[in-house]
């Protein structure tokens, strides 16, 4: 009791959040010590990589009271809420593996980059197989807009990729698969973190990451695994925001005939011009106009 009769209130701390499971949280102090942690209500706008004051509630478990500011949020987003990814991130690396992968959740987490001013690698994973080289060449168009592309087999040689990380707190994206996990446990062979490796140890099922954490290579340089995307809303970009984040489109926007033009169809439109000139790569465009499609179906809240 203090002298104005009134209970003392705990010093809260402050920490990293450095794995999140939806309602429950990992918090990593300054000195290292882990706190599970939860958060008063239903707060759910919280990722990894934020950072929290906590007030502490038994030796190895806390409550988070307040979030601090944030460098980027990544996040995607369906009609009814958005879905935290990863907080304070500078880089978000796209793992895409051979022999094939979907180039339309590439353009999207391109976007989603792009809108966040978050810069982007994309990592093309598992150059051993034979396919690799046929995977590289499906992604000149993409080098070509200037992203860059890393060809990388991660169970052979991590090095080029760690050259990459030095400095940032990246994050890795991508579909279930592609080699997430294995190259966390190549960066930091402590990590063990799970990877889809069919065993009979475990029932011949495979192991999927199911929640991001983070890790830390060096005092500078840190990395978020997060769990396998299947699909990547954009709901959260306006028309506007889409057609930017295509940073092809950017040279032909306002020469379209039609002020709001769309790029879908409409006569006169600069994007489908520059598409018959052979100067925007199709696929491109086919990506673009799925999500102006999409938002344009959303339920309108006014009119
Ligand atoms: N050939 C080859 N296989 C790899 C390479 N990297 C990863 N793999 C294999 O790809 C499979 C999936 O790897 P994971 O690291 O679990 O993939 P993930 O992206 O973390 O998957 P989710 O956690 O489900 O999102 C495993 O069988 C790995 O052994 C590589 O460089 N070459
Ligand atoms: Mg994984
Ligand atoms: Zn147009």
């Amino acid at each position: 009791m203090t002298a104005s009769g009134k209970k003392p209130k705990a010093a809260l701390q402050s920490g990293t959040i450095v794995a999140s499971f939806g309602r429950q949280f990992t918090v990593e102090l300054g000195d290292g010590v882990l706190v599970t942690c939860v958060t008063r209500g239903k707060r759910t706008d919280i990722a990894c990589g934020d950072r929290v004051a906590i007030a502490m509630t038994a030796p190895d478990q806390g409550v988070i009271e307040t979030t601090g500011p944030r460098v980027s949020l990544f996040y995607r987003s369906d009609i009814q809420r958005e879905k935290l990814i990863a907080a304070n991130v500078t880089q978000i690396v796209i793992v895409l593996a051979a022999p094939a992968f979907h180039q339309e959740l590439l353009d999207r987490c391109l976007a989603a980059a792009g809108h966040e001013k978050i810069r982007a690698l994309i990592a093309l994973n598992k150059m051993d197989l034979a396919s690799g080289a046929a995977a590289l060449e499906s992604l000149e168009p993409y080098r070509a807009l200037g992203y860059d592309v890393l060809p990388l087999a991660a169970k052979i040689d991590i090095a080029p990729l760690r050259a990459q990380l030095a400095g940032h707190v990246s994050v890795l994206v991508g579909q279930s698969g592609m080699g997430k996990s294995t190259i966390i446990n190549r960066l930091l062979p402590d990590a063990a973190a799970r990877v889809g490796e069919l065993s009979a140890a475990h029932g011949g099922g495979r192991h999927t990451t199911t929640h991001a954490r983070l890790y830390h290579l060096d005092a500078a340089s840190h990395i978020i695994d997060s769990p396998g995307l299947q699909e990547f809303g954009l709901h959260h970009l306006t028309p506007q925001d889409l057609e930017h984040a295509f940073i092809e489109f950017r040279p032909h926007i306002g020469h379209c005939k039609f002020n709001d033009c769309k790029h879908l169809s409409e006569p006169g439109c600069a994007i489908a011009a520059a598409v018959a000139r052979g100067e925007i790569n199709p696929q491109r465009v086919e990506s673009y106009r799925k999500l102006i499609t999409q938002f344009m179906r959303r339920p309108k809240l006014y009119d």
